[in-house]
């Protein structure tokens, strides 16, 4: 599989969505395959070539007989590191008064938005991450409330980056806290692996001041359920398929991580509440949520082959969304519809490594297949009512002709120490006036589409969520 040259998202999720947006509809959240191959060029179809559909009753064959079979579960070693309470333990290491409080980071109290994360000591009180700021408010008065400084967080993730590209061929970073490591041929066998994850550990404790949690496994689903074994501060493993399935076997069907509350309340209502369940029923749980059904039967199994695939989202030259229609689209105020839709996907993505655009791009391709890309420099752009504004501009310049896909993504990326000031950096109405733009924008789609747009962002973003979103539009558009 190429990676997509520069490009952190590209997932189109093709065109096997069709129906309701998931927010209504029964499938909310998780389309595995999708959501896990969000960094592949063609959408899908490298996670179906990684994952050949297998036929599933393979428990025998899969438990083997002897060594031979425990030899080849080995054949990779993988190290999943994940910082425990990210943001607010670098918080916490900076200013010793907020150690051992209840300290969520986010929005504040009285502002519109959600927790980003917190301290170990607010989640006694219930309060996690994407939880409402108002709930958390109410659940924890008491608490500590403050902004990200996701510059700092960012500059933490690349001294992070440092130690663990240390110990590993590939790293492949899944967020600012978390990546994959593959240390197959720096460990050699289990005990190797074991080394380096204490070193790790005791490295990162020692040169930042903050606990990380690692697992090793034989795959990547596995090392990423071990390093949450033993949260905070954990170490866990699981050397073979074996050892994962006997772990999570009579656990409920959410350990499986890529299953959310929807899926999991789909396969509640076949009866199927367990990870051995789905092992007695691959049928069923096929029939219910096909190519989703497949990999988590397969996961149930013990089965992942994907491979670590080095990536550091700093080195990306470029961040953008794209979604493909069902039938192609001839109304150009539907697609600036759109593109509010993928601004904030863009936005989500780019907060979420800390990183910044100083471009916007648009693509389309129309109905003849012929895609054009238009794009345009703008100085320190993450915020999607700018990616918003100019993509919508930029599409205001194009030929009119029926569009099959549209995409919009920022490119010349920076963190901090590249970024320009702009006006919203000096002025609190310069950004309060950005918010009011974003709800304007969002109210506006809700009264076009009836669909509560600002209340179900964090689902927005999912790759699967976006596209059936679309297409609802699409049907509904006036
Ligand atoms: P996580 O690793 O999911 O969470 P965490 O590190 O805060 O806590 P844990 O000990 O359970 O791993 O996410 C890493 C950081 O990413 C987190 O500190 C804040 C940020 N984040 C968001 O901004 N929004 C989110 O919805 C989530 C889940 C995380
Ligand atoms: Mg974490
Ligand atoms: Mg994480």
């Amino acid at each position: 599989m190429r990676r997509a040259a520069g490009t952190v998202e590209g997932a189109s999720a093709g065109d096997v969505f069709a129906g309701q947006p998931c927010f209504f509809g029964p499938a909310r959240e998780t389309v595995a395959f999708v959501l896990l191959s969000v960094y592949n060029e063609d959408g899908g179809n490298a996670m179906k070539r990684r994952f050949p559909v297998r036929p599933v009753r393979q428990e025998a064959a899969l438990r083997g007989t002897g060594t031979e079979v425990k030899a080849k579960r080995m054949e990779q070693i993988i190290i999943h590191v994940d910082m425990d309470a990210f943001f607010a333990s670098v918080e916490m290491r900076d200013n010793p008064a907020l150690r051992g409080k209840p300290l969520i980071i986010g929005s504040l109290p009285g502002e519109r938005g959600v927790v980003a994360t917190c301290s170990y000591e607010a989640r006694r009180y219930g309060v996690h991450s994407a939880m409402n700021i108002k709930e958390a408010f109410r659940l924890c008065p008491n608490g500590i409330y403050m902004h990200p400084n996701i510059d700092k967080y960012r500059a933490v993730s690349g001294q992070l980056r440092e130690i663990w590209s240390a110990y590993a061929s590939a790293v492949e970073t899944i967020a600012l806290d978390e990546a994959y490591l593959d240390v197959t041929a720096q460990a050699g066998d289990l005990e190797g692996a074991r080394r380096i994850a204490r070193t790790i550990k005791q490295r990162t404790r020692a040169e930042i001041g903050l606990t990380c949690s690692v697992g090793v496994a034989y795959s990547k689903t596995a090392a990423k359920t071990a390093s949450e074994e033993k949260k905070p501060d954990g170490y866990f493993e699981i050397p073979t398929p074996e050892d994962f399935v006997s772990l999570i076997i009579d656990r409920d069907v959410r350990v499986i991580y890529t299953v959310g509350q929807m899926t999991a309340e789909k396969l509640y209502a076949s009866g199927i509440r367990t990870v051995r369940a789905i092992r007695e029923n691959p049928e069923t749980v096929i029939r219910l949520l096909g190519k989703q059904g497949q990999w988590i039967t397969n996961l149930a199994f013990g089965i992942d082959d994907r491979k670590v695939t080095p990536y550091c989202p700093q080195d990306a030259k470029s961040i953008s969304r794209e979604v493909t229609f069902q039938e192609d689209v001839t109304h150009y105020g539907f697609l600036r519809d759109v593109l509010v839709l993928l601004a904030l996907c863009v936005e989500h993505r780019a907060r979420r490594y800390g990183l910044y655009g100083n471009g916007v791009t648009l693509k389309l391709t129309y109905f003849n297949m012929k895609s054009i890309t238009r794009s345009r420099l703008i100085p320190a752009c993450d915020s999607a009512v700018m990616i918003w504004r100019e993509s919508a501009r930029l599409l205001e310049t194009v030929e009119k002709r029926p569009v099959r896909l549209i995409g919009a993504g920022i490119y010349n990326l920076s963190g901090e120490e590249g970024r320009q000031l702009t006006i919203e950096d000096f002025f609190d109405d310069a950004r309060a006036r950005r918010d009011r733009e974003l709800k304007e924008l969002l109210d506006g789609l809700q009264n076009r589409y009836r669909l509560d747009f600002a209340g179900h962002l964090e689902q927005l973003y999912q790759a699967d969520t976006l596209h059936r979103t679309v297409e609802y539009m699409r049907k509904h558009m006036k």
